[in-house]
């Protein structure tokens, strides 16, 4: 038995939360015009505290244009109409409060809305002047500057500069109505500890910073060849080569647009403006949670060392493919380079960018494909898919850290893999001439009632996108107090690592079992047992420990002493 990771108790909330990731548009709908709302998201958070998570995590609900469905901002200080107004903010954060669930709201600091008035600005003002200088604007190459400053592609696809009337090119690692802010400005940097502030006044607990990789581009913008994607590899072999022990020196894998030095000054700038928020003698009660694709973990460490961000999200186990040695690795990994730097892990299978964890795990070779999935391509297996989904769910909630879970989840929706061409809206399908799919199949509006029109999204029946025909037996209503629906799996598990105190305890590998099974015990702070987890992740059934007391599980149990292929189950140990 080898001790991955000591426990470190219950000190700061965001060591051991489990945060729900809210999708605005797709949550609820309160006005009945067939997109989610902040009403809608207030009257529906006790859904939230039954089960039993302790924070929310909300996608952008600024002023947008929503060409990239609110990720590209034209006010960072203001609620955009179609979600509400700044008094619904005020109510959706103070009824949060009053169920004892934490606020953590989208930053997007890497780029703003083309509609954004400093854009405006900069389009009017012209070559040269103050006001281009917030963004990155450069000439072109060629005799006429006809050719990109650079070769560098869009991660939604094609290239990553738009020329303007004028003749200037600006860049836009992201859609063309999505321009790069230029983060050596100082006027920039300024201005996002001003809208921290205005959030943290309004009382919430804590960012999602979008992008957090790519605020710095290498000096001199040099041409690349290597290529960025959407929701980084899924290829296992590139998510922990033996990465060195000295996180603080390697080089970084992903290019000159992305993971540079210089953004480490920037959180840390942060982490001072969060620090003004604490109450007298507390320490870091607000948070600041990295998006940022980078590998090897090593890497992302340095994005939450003391002074920096508090969590990062691992995308190293979201793309973990379905192999029980790859998971042993991941997790390792994870908690070794993350207690290297004194932050907790943190652990997420779904988020509104991939296809969601029970199609991926659906597929041939389970767990790839995150980048959508077309009506004319493989189809996942949808009950193999959600027995994996719940099964790779109750492992990583019993992981030591900190645990995302992505609306909808904890009802088993499968990605929807058959939306027509024709109501997609992600700028990635069309970026990429329709070759990828997008993200739209995760982004589906949930179903709240088996009986209802639109499943209960909208009190008028209308959705943005189209619900599958076939989710009523997903329907909230439908599952919850029903013994083995998948909402009540999710429910009994947080209730069990809450009385267990798993997110805060430390991790053993448990040897003895058959090399396709992910055997650890986690043990809380105050020296109790603890509980074994076991997950088959083979084919075949394995004997269970003899006098196994089964907790939870993830599919209820033969009875017989074994474990099923694609179960775990967690034991009194
Ligand atoms: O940078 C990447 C690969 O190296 C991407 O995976 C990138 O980190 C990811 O696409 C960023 O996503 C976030 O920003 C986008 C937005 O469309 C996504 O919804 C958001 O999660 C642009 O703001
Ligand atoms: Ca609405």
């Amino acid at each position: 038995m080898t001790l991955t990771h000591e426990p470190f108790g219950t000190t700061e909330w965001w060591r051991t939360a489990v945060i729900y990731q809210v999708y605005p548009r797709s949550f609820a709908d309160g006005n009945g015009d067939g997109i989610g709302d902040l009403p809608g998201i207030t009257a529906r958070l006790d859904h939230l505290a039954a089960l039993g998570v302790d924070a929310v995590w909300l996608s952008p609900f600024y002023r947008s244009p929503q060409k990239d469905a609110g990720y590209d901002v034209a006010d960072y200080r203001d609620i955009d109409p179609l979600f509400g107004t700044l008094a619904d903010a005020d109510a959706m954060i103070a009824r949060a409060h009053d169920l004892g669930l934490r606020v953590i709201v989208d930053l997007v600091p890497n780029h703003t809305s083309s509609e954004h008035e400093w854009f405006r600005a900069a389009l009017a003002a012209g070559p040269g002047s103050p006001e281009r200088d917030r963004y990155l604007f450069r000439d072109g190459q060629g005799a006429g500057g006809e050719l990109p400053p650079n070769n560098w592609q869009s991660v939604f696809g094609g290239p990553a500069w738009t020329r303007i009337d004028d003749g200037q090119w600006y860049l836009h690692l992201f859609d063309s109505s999505q321009p790069d802010l230029d983060w050596t400005n100082p006027q920039v940097r300024a201005e996002f500890e001003d809208v921290l502030r205005f959030w943290l006044r309004r009382g919430v607990d804590g960012f999602r910073v979008d992008v957090a990789h790519g605020l710095v581009k290498a000096e001199g913008l040099p041409d690349w060849h290597g290529t960025v994607e959407m929701a980084g590899s899924t290829d296992p072999s590139t998510t922990d080569p033996g990465a060195p022990e000295d996180g603080q020196t390697e080089a970084s894998t992903n290019g000159p647009m992305f993971d540079q030095d210089g953004v480490h000054e920037i959180y840390r700038s942060w982490r001072a403006v969060l620090d003004e928020f604490d109450p007298p003698g507390e320490r870091h009660t607000r948070a600041l949670v990295a998006e940022a694709w980078v590998e090897p973990l090593s890497r992302l460490a340095r994005y939450v060392r003391d002074d920096e961000m508090q969590q990062a999200f691992n995308f190293s186990f979201l793309t973990t493919l379905w192999d029980a040695a790859a998971y042993r690795a991941t997790i390792t990994e994870s908690l070794r380079t993350l207690d290297a730097v004194g932050a907790p892990a943190t652990w997420v299978l779904s988020n509104h960018d991939v296809v969601r964890h029970p199609s991926r795990l659906g597929l041939p070779v389970p767990g790839t494909k995150t980048n959508g999935i077309f009506a004319h391509e493989t189809q996942p297996d949808e009950a193999l898919g959600l027995r994996r989904g719940r099964a790779a769910t109750l492992f990583m909630l019993a992981l030591p850290g900190s645990a995302y879970l992505y609306q909808g989840e904890e009802l088993g929706l499968p990605e929807h893999t058959a939306l027509p061409d024709d109501v997609r809206e992600d700028p990635a399908y069309f970026r990429t001439g329709h070759a990828e799919a997008g993200r739209d199949g995760c982004r589906v509006p949930l179903p709240w009632a088996a009986g209802e029109p639109a499943f209960g999204f909208s009190p008028t029946g209308r959705t943005w996108l189209p619900q599958p025909t076939s989710w009523a037996p997903y329907a909230a209503d439908a599952q919850a107090g029903v013994p083995g629906s998948t909402l009540e799996l999710y429910r009994s598990a947080l209730a069990l690592r809450r009385e267990h105190a798993l997110g805060a305890g430390g991790l053993e590998w448990v040897a003895g079992y058959s090399d396709d099974v992910v055997a650890f015990r986690v043990f809380p702070a105050d020296g109790g047992a603890g509980v074994l987890v076991l997950a088959n992740l083979g084919t075949t059934a394995v004997p269970l420990p003899e006098g196994a007391d089964a907790l939870l599980a993830s599919t209820d149990l033969p009875g017989d002493e074994t474990l099923p292929a694609d179960v775990t189950v967690w034991l009194r140990a």
